[in-house]
């Protein structure tokens, strides 16, 4: 691959192929576009952040992520057509209007493999594998939930205290590296606005709490930004989502991403379950990436104007 004009959208990628494209696109696209590196995972791969913004310093920011969990290809696959649709005429940066307005005073950061070990565990031994790659002090039982390991009602019965379970909270908040390199790069850049982490599989859109039943501060605001953005994301094939908070749309979980960016100050702090609703699951096929990338994108939009005016 020698540019992103070639690169297929339509298929799933390994890390390798993701990292080379990665570095594609900043290389189409240098004066929006540019790879940092926030870390290094457990196995010591880089964790890399696609920055896109067009000026400034701190501007106001949107974080998004996908792929925390491993084995949820399709959010990885989201996210690569996503990075790539605000580069890429039509609907990009100097084009689209609410993308240009977005990036002419915000900043946009893409973790696109959260959790590199385990991507790469998910294609070279068990496709089913979905926290880190931690080896479990005391146990034979490796990884931890990464979306268990924040410092937001962390250790508590939505989430398990065993090494075994697939939502192990891990032996301390922020134990995992892939956990840590995100909270540094946040707090250190005091300036994110809204946090979007992207999962799957269910078709939901929630916000915070999923560590206690009592509603957010700004519940009735964020319940009515999720309300819209899921009627957007209907109308382009009607795929239905869900919306409201974790707890009350999904199940109590405790020590989530979204829940610490939430009690650490950011407001518009969102996740995703993308499709489908189980008859594929986690095994979404790859006819099902650009439709979904393509649904989901009118949502992301709204919520990324929405932080722009408020
Ligand atoms: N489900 C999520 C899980 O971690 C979730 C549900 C997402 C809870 C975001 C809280 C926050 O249990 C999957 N499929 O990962
Ligand atoms: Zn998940």
């Amino acid at each position: 691959e020698r540019s992103t004009s070639t690169f297929d959208f339509a298929s799933y990628h390994t890390l390798d192929e993701i990292y080379n494209w990665m570095d594609m696109l900043v290389d189409d696209h240098p004066s929006l576009v540019s790879k940092i590196q926030i870390g290094q995972s457990y196995e010591n791969r880089p964790l890399y952040v696609l920055k896109f913004s067009t000026g400034g310093s701190k501007r106001p920011a949107i974080w998004l992520d996908t792929g925390i969990h491993s084995r949820e290809w399709i959010t990885q696959a989201t996210g690569i057509w996503t990075a790539n649709k605000v580069t890429t005429c039509p609907g990009n940066y100097g084009r689209d209007p609410s993308v240009t307005a977005i990036l002419d005073s915000m900043d946009i950061f893409f973790e696109i493999v959260t959790n590199p070990d385990g991507f790469a565990f998910t294609h070279s031994s068990n496709r089913m594998w979905r926290k880190t790659r931690s080896i479990n002090t005391g146990s034979s039982c490796v990884g931890v939930d990464p979306n268990r390991n924040w410092d937001a009602g962390f250790g508590g019965s939505g989430s398990s205290s065993n090494p075994c379970s697939e939502t192990y909270h891990g032996p301390y908040p922020h134990s995992e590296r892939e956990v840590k390199a995100i909270v540094d790069f946040i707090r250190s850049h005091g300036n994110v606005k809204s946090v979007i982490s992207i999962h799957s599989y269910s078709q939901m859109l929630m916000f915070p709490y999923g560590y206690k039943t009592a509603p957010a501060p700004d519940h009735q605001e964020l319940n009515e930004l999720a309300k819209k953005a899921v009627s957007d994301l209907a109308a382009v094939y009607g795929t239905k989502y869900t919306y409201g908070s974790i707890v009350d749309t999904i199940y109590k979980a405790d020590g989530t991403t979204i829940d610490w960016a939430y009690d650490n100050g950011v407001k518009y702090s969102f996740t995703f379950e993308l499709r489908d609703t189980g008859r594929y699951g986690f095994l979404l096929p790859s006819t099902q990436i650009i439709p979904t990338a393509t649904e989901t994108w009118p949502a992301l939009l709204d919520i990324m104007a929405y932080v722009l005016e408020h």
